[in-house]
């Protein structure tokens, strides 16, 4: 395919259209990316989470520029689940971003959950894979940390920093028991507010507790709206990046994410066949008779079932 080519060389508006390609159907996604595989695997992927109104899109921007000024291609994929594509903050995303959309080495894809055929973590993936392919040297997923798919997202990442600000409060109880432990670095961003000095004690002392011995999560102050923090920031996210990679973890994470993703893709085709086979006969109505009959209990019926579809 010639858009496959332009994609591969580095051309924008290729890998657009191959995303897009990629969203609306199912098909063509698995031609193309059966195709681009063999080009996946070099991209550093790092997911910005944290509540919303946390300054995600404003840190990342900043995360991109710093990138960029050393000569970095970057692929951002923003999602928001809580906003259509055309209003919100998707919409104030893209404005804050636009200058960096213009320039040749930034590519930039805001979704929504809207349209996204097979789940909104499937495709984002697949959108990774298409970034990777055409040689951005990072890749950055900004998600909104609250619901179990923006987890799922995020944790497509190598490294996920977690954006905190100050005044969250008794948030930080709450957040902590669900996303707190996939952070890799914390960011405290808004530090020029009241209150971030506290903020970033109390989720030190809260990674004292909770971190493993092996590696213990970096908090770094940052201000995104005012440049603050950013270089720090980006040097702590290389430095977790050498850890996976001298570590072995990297490796590790990508063949137990590999392991899921087949797993996933086998479930998904057995399904199918299941359900097909279910339906097709009216069998399930006359065996659900018997088990309410009591002349069958609904293991048989399983194992009667499975029987049949494996021959
Ligand atoms: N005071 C202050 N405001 C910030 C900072 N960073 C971002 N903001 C503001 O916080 C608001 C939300 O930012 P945004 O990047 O859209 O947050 P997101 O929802 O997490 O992506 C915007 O009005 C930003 O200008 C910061 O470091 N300090
Ligand atoms: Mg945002």
């Amino acid at each position: 395919m010639e858009l496959i080519q332009q994609m591969l060389s580095g051309e924008k508006r290729a890998c657009a259209r191959l995303i897009t390609s990629v969203e609306n159907n199912p098909e063509e996604a698995e031609k193309i990316l059966r195709k681009i595989y063999k080009f996946t695997g070099n991209a550093s992927i790092i997911g910005i989470t944290g509540p919303p109104g946390a300054g995600k899109s404003t840190l990342t921007d900043k995360i991109v520029k710093s990138l960029v000024g050393e000569g970095k291609k970057v692929g951002i994929i923003a999602v928001d689940p809580t906003s259509p594509y055309s209003g919100g903050s998707i919409l104030g995303d893209r404005i804050r971003m636009q200058d960096l959309a213009l320039n040749p080495k930034v590519f930039i894809r805001s979704m929504g959950t809207r349209g996204q055929l097979g789940g909104l973590s499937k495709y984002t993936k697949n959108a990774l894979k298409i970034l990777d392919a055409a040689g951005y040297d990072y890749i950055i997923i900004e998600t909104v940390g609250v619901g179990q798919s923006e987890v799922d997202i995020v944790k497509a990442a190598d490294t996920i920093v977690m954006v905190m600000v100050p005044g969250l409060g008794d948030d930080i109880q709450s957040i902590k028991a669900g996303i707190m432990e996939i952070g890799d670095i914390f960011a405290i961003n808004k530090s020029d507010l009241f209150g971030a000095d506290r903020t970033a004690t109390e989720v030190n002392m809260m990674l004292d507790l909770a971190a493993s011995v092996e590696r213990r999560p970096p908090v770094v102050k940052v201000t995104a709206s005012k440049n603050e923090g950013i270089d720090e920031l980006v040097t702590e996210i290389k430095k977790h990046i050498d850890y996976l990679k001298d570590s072995g973890k990297l490796e590790e994470r990508r063949r137990s994410n590999m392991e899921l993703e087949i797993t996933e893709l086998i479930e998904y085709e057995l399904k199918k066949i299941v359900i097909s086979n279910i339906t097709s006969e009216n069998k399930l109505k006359s065996e659900v008779d018997k088990v309410i009959n009591k002349e069958k209990n609904m293991y048989e019926v399983r194992d009667e079932f499975l029987k049949t579809i494996k021959e």
